[in-house]
């Protein structure tokens, strides 16, 4: 007999399968079961398309349709009950006649804010709520913080050599492997924007693109107050979506747009017009002195520390894991270890 728990696991990786398309939505995965036997599984695919609920009762064959009254389903997230782009899920359940709904955690949109789940215990549909709330949380640490904060989720990334340093100085510098880079693709794939400071565009000139896996590249950022990058700069090829921190060039942009603002106001300038472009999750990828700034003045959420094997013996610094940040993840990735922290 399989247990609630290995039921929304199951429901945590469906939901994990919209990264990159959903934001700033969570991710959510649903699944139906009748006696211990899944019958109907889905996922929120699409930012504005079906919640997984939908896809969830959607999927079940015409076979098993007479068993949908007599089954369970299982919730990332409590069912909606307002009117967004797609219509309350609630009302699917009450519709299909669902008996029981076990959810991970209560939805902290306020829309939303548990009375879904109180819709359907009116309707005497038997509801569990708050199993793995941990987990569900952790999945969805953009969106409660998109939420609640109502503001981008900031994950802070860099790489570093075994003796601790990002890079020699003035040169770029591979520390990574393959594998970690393609890792860091996907990451890029994931997030709505990334960003950058001035020196590294200058030294390393990046693309920021995701060319190492599937999906979309997200809209890249860059400050550039005192005009300093280069017209040839990768980052002013208008390839994807970018946004510059500094005085409008002259030229044909399509996707290139720029910002004029003063040094003090930009971090928090820049997040609002993330937040109003809808942006929910903001990768910043160094360098050096963006990352001790943002760390300085506590714009962060969550930082991807990238440790190579290699030592590198002299160069610029790496800053430190600030005191109070909680170690949640801990992999390889061939002679790469990623740690994640979060904020405490
Ligand atoms: C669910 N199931 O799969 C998701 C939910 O504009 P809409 O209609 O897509 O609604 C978005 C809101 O619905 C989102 O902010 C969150 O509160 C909830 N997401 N709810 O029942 C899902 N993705
Ligand atoms: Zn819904």
């Amino acid at each position: 007999m399989s247990t609630p728990e290995s039921y929304l696991r199951r429901c945590f990786d469906l939901a994990r399968l919209g990264a990159g398309r959903v934001s700033p939505n969570p991710l959510v995965g649903a699944v139906l079961v009748h006696e211990d036997r899944i019958i109907g599984e889905g996922w929120h695919q699409r930012y504005g398309e079906a919640h997984a609920e939908v896809n969830c009762v959607r999927s079940v064959t015409p076979e098993n349709q007479a068993l949908i009254p007599y089954s369970t389903l299982y919730c990332s997230l409590e069912p909606c009950s307002h009117f967004g782009k797609t219509p309350p899920c609630v009302d699917l359940i009450l519709a299909k006649k669902i008996p029981r709904v076990v959810v991970s955690n209560v939805d902290p949109n306020p829309q939303v804010a548990g009375q879904g789940l109180e819709k359907l215990r009116a309707a005497g549909v038997e509801v569990t709520a708050g199993l793995l709330e941990e987990e569900g949380r952790w999945l969805n640490r953009a969106f409660f913080t998109w939420i609640t904060q109502q503001r981008p989720y900031i994950i802070l990334k860099w790489a570093q050599s075994r003796d601790g340093y990002l890079g020699r100085v003035g040169e770029r510098t591979a520390i990574s492997g393959p594998a970690m880079q393609r890792l860091v693709h996907r990451w890029r794939s994931e997030v709505d924007a990334i960003l950058v400071g001035t020196t590294t565009a200058l030294v390393d000139n990046p693309r920021l693109d995701n060319r190492l896996f599937f999906g979309k590249s997200p809209l890249r950022v860059a400050f550039d107050v005192g005009e300093r990058l280069p017209d040839s700069a990768h980052l002013l090829d208008d390839s994807v979506l970018t946004w510059i921190f500094g005085p409008p060039r002259s030229g044909q942009w399509e996707r290139t747009k720029f910002f004029p603002g003063t040094d003090k106001i930009l971090i928090v300038n820049l997040l609002e017009q993330l937040k109003i472009d809808n942006r929910a999750m903001l990768l910043v990828e160094g360098g050096s002195q963006v990352l001790h700034q943002w760390i300085k003045e506590g714009w962060w959420d969550e930082i991807r520390m990238v440790k190579n094997e290699r030592s590198l013996g002299e160069g610029v610094a790496a800053p430190r894991v600030p005191v109070g940040a909680v170690l949640q993840e801990s992999y390889s990735v061939s002679r790469d270890v990623v740690e994640i922290w979060a904020k405490q």
